[in-house]
């Protein structure tokens, strides 16, 4: 069975003893064209830098947008964005670098750039994606989305949205392992948001544990998005915090190892509260 205590990020160890907090860097519109190009890359760097102030214990480098609808950036267009921002903040920061990307030649270049994981939100479908993972020492998010971005919200339908995400994730980890990769590479994500309606959502979530069953640390990104603005009654993408903030908590208590969240201080408070009071564990975190 894998071991879920460690995930190893290019030699970099991550214990995932207790939940994880990955926060969210995105270099995304007009990231460092021309005249803003300096001041937009200090930016980023002092944003990634309070992040691990904060608490974050992964930052995840994101240059293409995969909002519902999202037009897609070119290769070299992405290049742009996130290799100088990678290459500057393997200095700045201790913790673990991910990229966040679909394409199999900003895998390979972000890994020579310092990132430590790959975080595929098209789940290694891509030709070559699967063997940018395999040449690199750097730990995979493998994230299970129905479609492309511009596409996925046009009626997704499951028979059991459950038991078809999990049969994904769980294939694509296996022919993974079945090529070398450690299980102490791989974490799972069913993707909330891509390709699912609200229903789909709501029921991954509730059932995360069947998830975690599969014995792959599993990451959870719900922060701001439309299902938190739905379930509070059509909140706008800036009143979500609070909400996702929440989710983040619900989902460490269901199990999952890893939080992509944008507002990192307070899901670190949270998950302290948590760790010192929740009635429900019994291995209370006492050394706060
Ligand atoms: N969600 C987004 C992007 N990357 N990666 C993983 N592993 N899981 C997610 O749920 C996930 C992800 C959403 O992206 P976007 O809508 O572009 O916005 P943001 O990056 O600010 O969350």
């Amino acid at each position: 069975m894998p071991d879920p205590l460690i995930l190893d990020c290019a030699g970099h160890r991550l214990s995932l003893d207790r939940p994880r907090i990955m926060g969210i860097l995105n270099v995304t519109p007009d990231s460092f064209s021309d005249g803003g190009r300096y001041a937009q890359m200090q930016a980023a760097i002092e944003h990634a830098r309070a992040m691990v102030t904060a608490g974050a214990d992964l930052i995840d480098v994101g240059g293409e947008s995969t909002r519902p609808g999202a037009e897609p950036v070119t290769l070299e267009e992405e290049l742009r964005r996130v290799i100088p921002v990678l290459s500057a903040l393997r200095a700045e920061v201790v913790v673990p670098l991910s990229i966040d990307t679909s394409k199999p030649e900003v895998m390979r270049a972000a890994v020579d750039a310092g990132a430590g994981l790959i975080n595929d939100v098209n789940g290694l479908r891509a030709p070559g994606a699967m063997a940018a993972v395999m040449a690199s020492g750097a730990a995979v998010c493998i994230m299970h989305m129905r479609g492309t971005p511009r596409s996925m919200q046009q009626q997704p339908q499951y028979e059991d949205v459950v038991a078809e995400v999990s049969a994904f994730l769980a294939g694509q980890a296996a022919a993974l392992r079945a090529h070398g990769v450690a299980a102490q590479r791989i974490v799972l994500d069913p993707g909330f948001g891509f390709g699912k309606t609200f229903e789909h959502n709501v029921a991954l979530f509730r059932q995360l544990p069947d998830l975690v069953a599969l014995g792959y640390p599993v990451l959870v990104g719900v922060s701001r998005k439309s299902m938190i603005g739905k379930i509070l009654g059509g909140r706008p993408v800036t009143d979500r915090p609070l909400g996702s903030v929440v989710a983040a908590v619900l989902a460490a208590r269901a199990g999952a190892h890893i939080l992509r969240v944008h507002d990192v201080a307070e899901t670190a408070d949270a998950l302290a509260i948590r760790a010192a009071l929740d009635p429900i564990v019994d291995d209370h975190d006492t050394t706060a």
